[in-house]
């Protein structure tokens, strides 16, 4: 009985350390790349687990801090990583979140997390990638601290004492491993980027950025969340109404959005599936460009703001807007190269739907700002026919002219 149990324990260990060993051989696999941007997604997996912690509604504060020596500190308050003892690996549960590969549904179904692509990979990918690692827990009552090195376990996790009063948390520091990384330093921008993203997308959670080697900091906090985000993208534009138009849904799923058109020429619409952008579009934005382009038309038809046998086209409305589109999914999948294209096919009908219905009622009450949305619409409408009848003439003239091939009369 002992005995098995002890060969149980040491088949467990091997199994532990091929799966680190598997991470350190292709960490690309794991991390995506070696060079600066698997560097700084080593930061993005510790605080992707705040942000699901923050999604969960237990987390209201993020810190990022980093040292002169390369190493980089996380801090949280979550609920902290559990650290009680799992009945079937007889370990903490600490132990397994840090040294064990995991397939993903921390939390199970029914909870948004980030997931899919990079993301969710899990810490034990940061651990084995780091020269050391150390974590203290704050959770029920108590601190707890354990330290590795390139993802082994120093030694037990170390009850520290007591936790002030209804303290709970996580603070990870950990130190790339320069064994694997080519790049070794944290651009603080690139990171500070991010954490403001971060915080525009979850209103009320504040996230903190401080570099120790410079001195530099901020602070990001946004009572009117995406709202906010759409303001300081056109921070630099001239906006066509004063008040981004905001949508909220829930059901399933979290749907929210907050557009402003501006005198711009270009479309700027980003859009976000559980916090992580999806810079190659996919399922939500398509449904999302239905709804605008049916909305703006309908209205302006049944308006008389546009003549019969005249069309508004998708790019005629979206010319000047800048748009947040937010989701929060339980089960995301992400396709395309870079794995940040939505795939899930039912989302376009739902994000349709929502984005149609509260737009055209969003228009009907604010008939003044629907129409300086159709008049720069009609605009590109215009600017649109103006450039295909030029380029039939000059077509027409270079066909008359003989040749239709330039250098050739
Ligand atoms: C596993 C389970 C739970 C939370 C976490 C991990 C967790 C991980 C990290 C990493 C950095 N900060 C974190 N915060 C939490 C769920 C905890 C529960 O059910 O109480």
């Amino acid at each position: 009985m002992a005995d098995n149990g002890a060969e149980k324990y040491t088949s467990r260990q091997l199994q532990v350390l091929e799966g680190l060993e598997a991470v350190r051989k292709r960490p690309a696999m794991y991390i995506g790349s070696t060079d600066a941007h698997g560097l700084h997604h080593m930061v993005y997996e510790v605080v992707d687990n705040a942000i699901d912690e923050a999604m969960a509604g237990y987390c209201d504060f993020i810190e990022v801090t980093l040292h002169r020596d390369g190493s980089v500190t996380v801090r949280d308050n979550g609920r902290g990583i559990p650290v009680d003892i799992h009945p079937e690996y007889k370990i903490p549960g600490l132990e397994l979140v840090m040294t064990r590969l995991h397939a993903g549904g921390k939390f199970g179904k029914g909870a948004y997390k980030v997931s899919g692509g990079l993301h969710g990979v899990g810490v034990s990918v940061v651990n084995a990638l780091s020269e050391y690692l150390e974590v203290e827990v704050w959770r029920e009552g108590k601190r707890y601290y354990q330290s590795y090195r390139r993802g082994v376990a120093e030694g037990p996790m170390k009850l520290l004492g007591e936790a002030p009063p209804n303290k709970t948390g996580t603070r990870v520091t950990f130190k790339p491993d320069r064994e694997i990384f080519q790049v070794h330093s944290f651009d603080y921008d690139t990171l500070a980027t991010r954490m403001r993203e971060i915080a525009f997308l979850n209103r009320g959670l504040k996230v903190v950025i401080k570099d120790e080697r410079t001195g530099q900091e901020e602070e990001f906090f946004y009572e009117g969340g995406i709202v906010e985000f759409v303001k300081w993208l056109n921070r630099t534009r001239t906006p066509l109404h004063p008040e981004p138009i905001y949508i909220y849904y829930e059901g399933g799923e979290i749907v929210e959005a907050a557009m402003q058109f501006t005198t711009d020429y270009r479309e700027n619409i980003y859009t976000f599936v559980n916090n992580i952008p999806t810079p190659e579009g996919g399922t939500h934005l398509s449904g999302f460009r239905a709804a605008l382009t049916r909305a703006v038309s309908e209205y302006a038809r049944a308006h008389g703001l546009i003549k019969n046998g005249q069309n508004l086209h998708g790019e005629d409305v979206r010319e000047g807007l800048t748009a947040v589109l937010s989701l929060k999914i339980t089960e995301p999948q992400f396709d395309g190269q870079t794995k940040t294209r939505l795939g899930n096919w039912e989302i376009k009908g739902i994000v349709e739907g929502v984005i149609y219905e509260k737009l055209k009622e969003h228009l009907e009450e604010n008939p003044a700002v629907a129409e300086k949305i159709i008049g720069k619409a009609l605009d590109a409408m215009r600017a649109r026919e103006a450039a295909r009848r030029a380029r039939e003439l000059t077509r027409r003239k270079s066909l008359l002219e003989g040749g239709g091939l330039p250098g050739r009369s």
